[in-house]
């Protein structure tokens, strides 16, 4: 099937097109819309692509979220937006079924997130997570053009760099993982552990947030292959690939400029009007079990609980995101939220003071920004996350005077947000106590956390990111290409890296 893309020069000119293939490719519906929280696919891979693509221009590849009650493949759909093209596929409602909720959603994020207990095997299911990463290698191959720099995104997706390579793609592929990549152990309770990791060997560069998810992969691939690391470079048999440490971050002058805004000063004395003027704790998650929201309401209780000076004082603004919501342990997650908020403000509420304000939606980032400027305390509590955009993105929107980050010490933003207050999410009491200390912080102190975290998000921006690793992806290919000859290599697959 032939692609008729429009032609499109990138804003850097001569650069070479940058093709992201994600397994969402965002709607980009009216911002707020009921229909965006829908459709729209709120996440941190979005956020942080979404600029990088508007700045350079490109080809963004991928789902489009919808599935079809025919089995066969419906022509992929073009859509231009800016200087990006976006080109989309659709998945019969089977396939949606098991390769994204169950094999994606309920074997790896859970096994990579350290959840062993919630993950689902079966042999079925993964099949069809191959069959559907071969069916985009075969509608993306066709369109692409020689001197590509191709951008592969995250768990979903792992097996297409083999499956392009199959086909014939020599070019640059690069591929990042947004989640934590396991310990060995943990990653070897799957079945297919070691398909997974031939896998990642099709890439010429894997891309990690943090120096020990690298280790890990590097440690697995040692495991179970064999081979050497060189500080840079996994080797085994005549196939390399080369790994680095690329820390995601958010576009902090598009937040500064949007928490600035007169919409959002407007937006903010309306929000302290609700809350009339008493001291705002922050939590805005996809919902997900992994990032601590039950754990964080139980600590915002035992503040209440140990501290009644607090009552009528504080009030807790959790914004969640319906996120996966046919998934089971999603739908477990939704409810334990509900009876945990139901049950706080059941014993501490009164006529006129709400404790927690559940709001479960999707907001625009620009209508976020307004939230991040007026709380006094973000409270950020994963058990398990690959980096965290949402508390990068809090310190982004602070203004004169700052509030407090508790960050917990789970997650990628961990390593560079170290004037934080950092806390364990599953020691509730230690948590509570984290909260009032940041609610009671003085000014001068709030301050001066503040400057050096936003120090920190200037420097690591997500353009500064996506700069790294396609400047390594664009002269690793041809490093790789000096070790490995075309052909079947060693690790039982055939996949030629040469040009
Ligand atoms: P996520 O798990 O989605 O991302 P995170 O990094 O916090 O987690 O990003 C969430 C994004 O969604 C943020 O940009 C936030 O603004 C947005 N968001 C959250 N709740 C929202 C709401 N109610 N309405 C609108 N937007 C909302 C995955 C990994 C992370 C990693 C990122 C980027 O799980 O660990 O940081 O990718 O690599």
């Amino acid at each position: 099937m032939a692609i008729m893309l429009p032609k499109i020069r990138n804003s850097h000119g001569g650069e070479r097109r940058l093709v992201v293939v994600s397994n969402r490719v965002p709607t980009f519906d009216k911002p707020g819309s009921a229909e965006k929280a829908k459709t729209q696919a709120v996440g941190g891979l979005v956020s942080a692509l979404h600029p990088v693509l508007q700045k350079r221009g490109g080809l963004w590849f991928g789902w489009s979220g919808k599935a079809t009650a025919r089995r066969e493949m419906a022509a992929p759909l073009v859509r231009r937006l800016g200087s990006i093209d976006l080109v989309t596929i659709d998945l019969s409602e089977d396939e949606v079924n098991d390769f994204y909720t169950e094999f994606s959603n309920r074997t790896l994020w859970p096994l990579f997130h350290g959840f062993p207990n919630y993950v689902k095997l079966s042999s079925d299911t993964y099949q069809t997570y191959r069959h559907i990463n071969h069916r985009f290698a075969t509608t993306l191959f066709p369109i692409l053009r020689n001197g590509d720099l191709v951008w592969v995104h995250d768990y979903h997706l792992i097996p297409l760099g083999t499956e392009l390579r199959r086909l014939g793609w020599t070019g640059h592929l690069g591929f990042f993982l947004h989640i934590p990549f396991p310990q060995v152990d943990i990653l070897t309770t799957l079945p297919w552990a070691k398909a997974i990791l031939k896998n990642l060997m099709a890439y010429d560069l894997l891309g990690f947030h943090t120096q020990q998810y690298s280790l890990n992969c590097v440690e697995a691939m040692k495991t179970e292959m064999g081979g050497i690391f060189d500080g840079h470079t996994y080797s085994c048999g005549s196939s390399s690939v080369r790994v680095g440490v690329y820390p995601i971050g958010t576009d902090p002058d598009a937040f500064k400029r949007w928490a600035s805004s007169p919409e959002a000063i407007r937006y903010g004395k309306q929000l302290r009007q609700i809350v009339r003027g008493r001291c705002i704790v922050l939590g805005v998650d996809r919902l997900d079990y992994t990032k601590g929201i039950t754990e964080r309401l139980r600590a915002f209780e035992r503040l209440l609980e140990h501290y009644p000076s607090w009552h009528g004082y504080v009030s807790m603004i959790q914004i969640t995101a319906p996120s996966r919501t046919h998934v089971p342990e999603y739908i477990a997650e939704k409810g334990q939220v509900d009876q945990l908020v139901t049950k706080i403000n059941g014993s501490f509420s009164n006529m006129d003071w709400t404790p927690v304000h559940h709001l479960y939606r999707s907001y625009s980032q620009e209508e976020l920004s307004a939230f991040y400027r007026e709380a006094d305390v973000c409270f950020v509590t994963p058990l398990c996350d690959g980096m965290n955009l949402v508390a990068k993105e809090y310190i982004a929107s602070q203004t004169g005077d700052p509030g407090v980050l508790i960050l917990s010490r789970f997650c990628g933003a961990a390593e560079g947000l170290q004037e934080a207050i950092m806390i364990n999410p599953y020691d509730i009491d230690g948590t509570a106590e984290a909260l009032k200390q940041a609610l009671e912080m003085p000014l001068g102190k709030r301050r001066l956390c503040w400057q050096s975290l936003n120090r920190h998000v200037h420097t690591q921006t997500a353009q500064t990111w996506s700069n790294q690793f396609l400047a390594d992806l664009a002269q690793t290919n041809f490093e790789v290409q000096q070790k490995i000859p075309v052909g079947r290599n060693q690790v039982g697959f055939g996949v030629g890296h040469a040009h």
